[in-house]
């Protein structure tokens, strides 16, 4: 399988998230990304190329160009302000208070966040820029003939929605890649979010539409981030009635019932028949996992890889969350693995 993988990730290099009530190392840091490439070259599970630019047009596609222009311009506003950190919302249009966008950098931010975790930084627009290039070029792989392709992204995407970023998200991948092959003939496009966190930019993005069908299985709202979507009840509006499937599970989920939910899953995918399945693929269901409360072992994620190649599927995997750094390669590559010892 190959792998489309952007050096520019390592230029998103934030100092600080806030957690528990102080400023910590982001747990979604560059390293992330050598643990997977080594993983990926020991296994040597094909080659690892870099992506094509496609400019900003698949993204705003996708992306309200307010969000896209702010993200550009957000550092040299904040610096401007005269802030010795990094940029941090601390306000936002909360209820009964008006959606217009302000002027202030401070009102920007809280205006285009959706939590206040993800630090902006100097070199986070060339970043996540180039981690929607990889997904739109291990895309394009499989648009031009392979079964299945990894788009090793970073930073990730899931969280970001229309018009707000957060979750150490900025531009959805999936999603950009999702219209990327609606654009360029496909019909139908899945996509199934395995990250532990509910994919609610994705699901905010496509909730009336029924040329994608989205389905994510995530730790439950109530206990987990993002908070705030991720229900059952959420089924999608208008010409999206029934194309939203949430699974949200408990803490302490472990692999059997987790399993059980990827199942109902795959047949209401297999039911859909897309043209082409993308999968959000976060490994922050590990059981160790600093940040998250899913029981899955490393073996397990072998076993689901296999399961998802069962439905036969053009497969496009797109890195999410995972936060277990010294095992963050080896379950990541075992769903790739899994995958192509089904094929
Ligand atoms: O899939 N999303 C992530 O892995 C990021 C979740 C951010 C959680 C922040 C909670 N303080
Ligand atoms: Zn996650």
């Amino acid at each position: 399988m190959k792998t489309v993988y952007a050096e520019t990730h390592a230029l998103r290099d934030a100092k600080t998230e806030v957690y528990g009530g102080e400023l910590v190392y982001p747990f979604e840091r560059p390293s992330r990304m050598t643990y997977i490439l080594d993983r990926l070259n020991t296994v040597q599970l094909g080659p690892i190329l870099p992506p094509d630019d496609h400019g900003q047009g698949p993204i705003l596609a996708i992306h309200d160009k307010g969000l896209v222009d702010f993200l550009q311009t957000a550092w040299d506003e904040w610096t401007a302000a005269g802030y010795a950190g990094e940029a941090i919302p601390t306000c936002w249009p909360a209820r009964r208070m008006v959606q217009r966008c302000p002027n202030h950098i401070d009102g920007k931010l809280g205006y285009f966040a959706l939590a206040t975790e993800t630090s902006l930084t100097e070199g986070t627009w060339p970043a996540a820029y180039g981690s929607a290039q990889v997904a739109l070029t291990a895309a394009d792989l499989i648009r031009t003939g392979e079964r299945a392709a990894f788009a090793l992204c970073r930073p990730p995407g899931h969280h970001a929605a229309l018009d707000m970023y957060g979750g150490y998200c900025f531009l959805n991948n999936a999603a950009i890649a999702a219209q990327h092959y609606l654009e360029n003939g496909a019909n139908r496009v899945a996509i199934l979010d395995v990250d532990f966190h509910h994919g609610n930019g994705t699901q905010d993005i496509f909730y009336d539409r029924s040329d994608v069908l989205f389905l994510s299985l995530h730790g439950e709202p109530e206990n987990a981030f993002p908070h705030f979507l991720g229900y059952t009840d959420e089924t999608g509006s208008g010409a999206g009635a029934g194309f939203t499937v949430n699974y949200p599970m408990p803490p302490g989920t472990p692999f059997a019932q987790w399993r059980k939910a990827l199942a109902d899953a795959l047949d209401k995918i297999a039911q859909y028949a897309p043209d082409q399945l993308i999968v959000s693929l976060g490994v922050d269901t590990f059981e160790t996992d600093p940040i998250s409360f899913f029981k899955l072992k490393s073996p397990d994620f072998t076993t689901y890889g296999a399961d998802i190649a069962a439905l036969g599927l053009p497969t496009l995997f797109v890195m999410e969350g995972g936060y277990d750094i010294d095992e963050i390669g080896l379950n990541t590559v075992n769903v790739l693995q899994g995958f192509l010892g089904a094929t």
